[in-house]
Order: structure tokens, then sequence, then C-alpha cells
């Protein structure tokens, strides 16, 4: 297997998606064959689906939570820790993950794109965003204890704006690397590069001359676009890929 290099060079770019806590146990998007219990899951993760039917979207989440409070981050994690623990500023990892299992391994200089399972927020007043690590049982709609109004998961839903401050934190990143004359690199893994805005991160960084790097169990959508894939699970692939130097 060809070795990524990682050294005093290196500015390291990682996006992952549910690929990657597969290896934990967690069921990606396709695996729930973008169906949950008979709804796509475009209906369920999406604004209109919450007004239409938020105790549904509650219960879908609330099954989620219980789902990733329940396994544990694999050595794919734990090799994305190491190789920030080696780079430092160099390193940024950008996840589509949402089940909080990068945080609980240890990796600090994480962007959570779409959000956090483990993060409620109000659907009215002002309120900040919060923990919530409750389990909501079947038929309970969490409200507000500031405002009266719903809760809702803190989760960028299908149809739904990114926070800019995250996107912005992802384009300086690859700026800085472009400024300092480093070897800028990008590294997918677990992803079907499906979804953007994150699936259009190897064309940013393409684009700015860096090196792009895809793990994946099988070819994802846009395998083509990457110079080197390496297939594989991630779990095992990652923590063999690196060289650092
Ligand atoms: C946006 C939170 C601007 C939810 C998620 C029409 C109307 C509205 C929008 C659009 C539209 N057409 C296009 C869009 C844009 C849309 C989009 O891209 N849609 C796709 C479906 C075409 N994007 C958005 O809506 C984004 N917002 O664009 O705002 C806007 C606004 C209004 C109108 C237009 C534009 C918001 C996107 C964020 C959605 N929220 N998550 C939740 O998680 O509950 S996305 C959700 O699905 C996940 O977070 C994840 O990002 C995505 C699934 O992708 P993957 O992570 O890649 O997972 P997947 O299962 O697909 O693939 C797993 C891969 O791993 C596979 O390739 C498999 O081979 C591999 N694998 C499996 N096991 C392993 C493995 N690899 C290694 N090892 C293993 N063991
Ligand atoms: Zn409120």
């Amino acid at each position: 297997m060809e070795r990524l290099t990682l050294d005093s060079e290196t500015w390291l770019l990682v996006l992952t998606g549910a690929g990657v806590s597969a290896e934990s146990g967690v069921a990606t998007f396709r695996g729930m064959g973008g169906l949950w219990e008979d709804h796509p899951v475009e209906d369920v993760a999406s604004p209109q689906g919450f007004l239409k039917d938020p105790l549904l979207v509650w219960r879908f989440y609330s099954e989620r939570r219980a789902g990733a409070a329940s396994v544990a981050p694999n050595p794919g994690h734990d090799a994305l820790v190491a190789w920030e623990r080696h780079l430092g500023d160099r390193f940024l990892l950008a996840t589509q993950n949402v089940d909080g299992l990068h945080g609980r391994a240890g990796s600090q200089r994480v962007v959570e794109m779409h959000g956090n399972l483990f993060k409620s927020r109000c659907t009215s007043c002002d309120r900040a965003p919060f923990s919530d690590t409750t389990v909501y049982a079947r038929g309970t709609l969490p409200l507000c204890g500031q405002c009266g109004e719903m809760l809702r998961p803190h989760i960028v839903w299908f149809g739904e704006y990114l926070d800019p401050a995250d996107l912005e934190r992802i384009e300086d990143f690859v700026q800085a690397a472009v400024a300092k004359r480093g070897k800028l690199v990008f590294l997918a893994a677990g992803t079907s590069g499906a979804v953007y805005p994150a699936a259009g991160l190897v064309d940013r960084v393409a684009r700015a001359g860096g090196e792009t790097w895809l793990v994946n169990l099988d070819p994802s959508e846009n395998t083509h676009r990457f110079q080197h894939f390496v297939q594989g699970k991630s779990g095992e692939r990652l923590p063999a890929l690196a060289d650092l130097r």
C-alpha cells in the first residue's frame, strides 16, 4: 500500500464520513439504504420533515443518540488523533459525522460541519445551542425551558446552510497552507462524496495545488477526483497509511 508522508512541510486537511464511524458499529447513511423506518433520510433529516412530524424526527435522533452513546471510537479515529498530535496546527479535521466520536477519541482540531447529535437548540428564541444527551422517550416533544417552544437537534439538515464560520475555518486553513508554501494534502475517509458542500472540498484543494487521497471501502461517487485511492476499511487502512517524519 502506498504511504502518506506527514512531515514538517505537510499541511493535512482530513474529511471524514459515516464510513469512519461504521468501524465502531454506527450505521452509515447508505447502510440505512437512505431509508429509516421506511422514511427517506432526506425527509426525516430536513426542516420540512421536522415541521411535518417533529415526534418522528425526535425519535430518529433519540435512537441515533442512544446508538452513538453505546459505541466507542475505533483505530481509525485513533490514527487521526496521532496525526493531529504530530502536525499540530498544520492539521485540521472536517467531519460530516454528527456522532461525536472524533471528540471522544481525543481529536481537538475538529470542524463538525453537520452539527452534533448531543446538542439541541430552540426553534424560536435566541438561546444558544446547548449540550443535550437525553434520549427522549417516544411521544416526548422536548420544549425550551426559556420560552416553551419546541427544541430541535443542533444538526444541519438537508436544504439547510452550514455554519459560515465552519466553512471559513476550512478555507482559512487551505489559504494558510498555500501562503506558507506548505505541502497541502487532503484526505477523505469513509465518505460517499454525495453531499455538498463537503463533497466539494477535494476540488477546492486540487485547485490550490494540493495532493488528494481517498480512503474508502468502495469507490465513491467522486473517486475519480482523487489522485490516490486506498481501498479498504478505514479502521485498518488509516493506522497503517501515514509515515510520520
Ligand atoms: C446546503 C446531518 C445550501 C443529518 C447531513 C436540493 C434541495 C436542497 C439542497 C440540495 C438539493 N440538491 C443538492 C442539494 C444540496 C444538498 C446535497 O448535497 N444533497 C445531496 C443528497 C445531493 N446539501 C445540503 O442540503 C447541504 N446544505 O447545500 O445548503 C442550500 C440550501 C438550500 C437549497 C440548496 C442549497 C446540507 C448537507 C448536510 C445534510 N446533513 N447530516 C444527520 O446526520 O442526521 S448529511 C448526512 O449524509 C451525513 O452527515 C453525511 O454527510 C451524509 C452521508 O454521507 P457520508 O458520510 O458519505 O455517508 P454515506 O453513508 O453516504 O457513505 C459512507 C461511505 O463510507 C460509503 O462510500 C462507503 O463505501 C464507505 N464505508 C462504509 N463502511 C466503511 C466505509 N469506508 C471505510 N471503512 C468502512 N468500514
Ligand atoms: Zn426558546
